[in-house]
């Protein structure tokens, strides 16, 4: 499709860009960034990343486009460590599609990149979905633990969309669990949910795992996940993903 052929272009030209969303503690002080791939279509606008990324997962582009993102999201980062000694936040998370992970190169290929930009190991956070462990299941974990020896950090996304359970949770090689946005907004008016979301976060305290919740869009989700003592909050309610000169305006310059 032009799709498709307009996608292969954009990443032979590598001029896909990249936005970011600040994570934020409690104290809403950022403590982490997540890196969003957009791709500006000169004819038809933004493309969504749900419906590019399934194309480029679909047409061995996913790999290639994966590594640009990493490659341009770490150069901002050495950028900002240079002209900013003030950022402190601890993460910059990334979002990686089940292909990349249980591809044998990607280990070695994203340290080659961390290297390039000199950005420590223990800073990056991947973000992978239940999905990986559907299909290849030893393939992923055996690439997880390769990965965590290096520092670095593993999130469980769009956590209880999936065909997780519960009692999945302890034995995955991960460190942090991202509550999907679906239970966050309905929390405040849906008890069962509300339930839910509590439940996850004493679980995942139990396991020693970080719990971020995602699409927090309001202060009174925002207040009844303090009350529930969750570690990260993430969504429009602090602000959407923005370019790069943007978020350093926003978030950087104090
Ligand atoms: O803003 P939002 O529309 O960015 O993202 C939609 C979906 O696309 C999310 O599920 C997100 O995880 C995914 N996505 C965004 N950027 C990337 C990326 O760089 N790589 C992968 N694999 N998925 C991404
Ligand atoms: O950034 P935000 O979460 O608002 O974007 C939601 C979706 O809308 C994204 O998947 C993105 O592809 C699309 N989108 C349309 N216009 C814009 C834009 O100007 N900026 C951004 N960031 N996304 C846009
Ligand atoms: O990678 P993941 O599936 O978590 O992608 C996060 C998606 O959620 C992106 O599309 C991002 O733009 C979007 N997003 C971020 N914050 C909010 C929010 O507060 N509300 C909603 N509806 N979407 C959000
Ligand atoms: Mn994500
Ligand atoms: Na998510």
């Amino acid at each position: 499709t032009i799709l498709t052929m307009d996608l292969r272009d954009c990443i032979a030209e590598n001029s896909l860009d990249i936005h970011f969303q600040p994570q934020m503690n409690a104290q809403q002080h950022v403590v982490g960034v997540e890196v969003l791939a957009r791709w500006k279509h000169e004819k038809f606008g933004f493309v969504s990343p749900d419906v590019f990324i399934e194309i480029a997962e679909k047409n061995n582009l996913i790999y290639p486009l994966g590594l640009q993102i990493i490659d341009k999201a770490c150069f901002q980062l050495a950028k900002w460590f240079k002209r900013k000694p003030s950022v402190d936040f601890k993460t910059l998370s990334l979002n990686i599609s089940p292909i990349q992970l249980i591809e044998p190169k990607f280990e070695k290929d994203l340290l080659n990149l961390l290297e390039k930009h000199n950005i420590p190991a223990e800073m990056i956070c991947l973000e992978i979905t239940e999905s990986v462990f559907m299909k290849n299941y030893q393939t992923a974990i055996t690439a997880l633990n390769n990965l965590r020896e290096h520092g670095i950090t593993i999130s469980l996304d769009d956590f209880g969309t999936g065909f997780s359970s519960l009692n999945s949770l302890w034995k995955l090689p991960i460190d942090e669990v991202k509550i999907d946005k679906s239970f966050v907004s309905s929390m405040s008016k849906d008890d069962s949910l509300f339930t839910m979301v509590e439940s996850v976060i004493s679980l995942c305290k139990k396991l020693n795992l970080e719990v971020v919740a995602e699409g927090v869009e309001h202060s009174i989700e925002f207040n009844i996940l303090k009350g529930l003592d969750c570690n990260i909050y993430q969504g429009y309610l602090f602000s959407k993903p923005l370019p790069a000169d943007l978020f350093e305006k926003t978030f950087l310059d104090k």
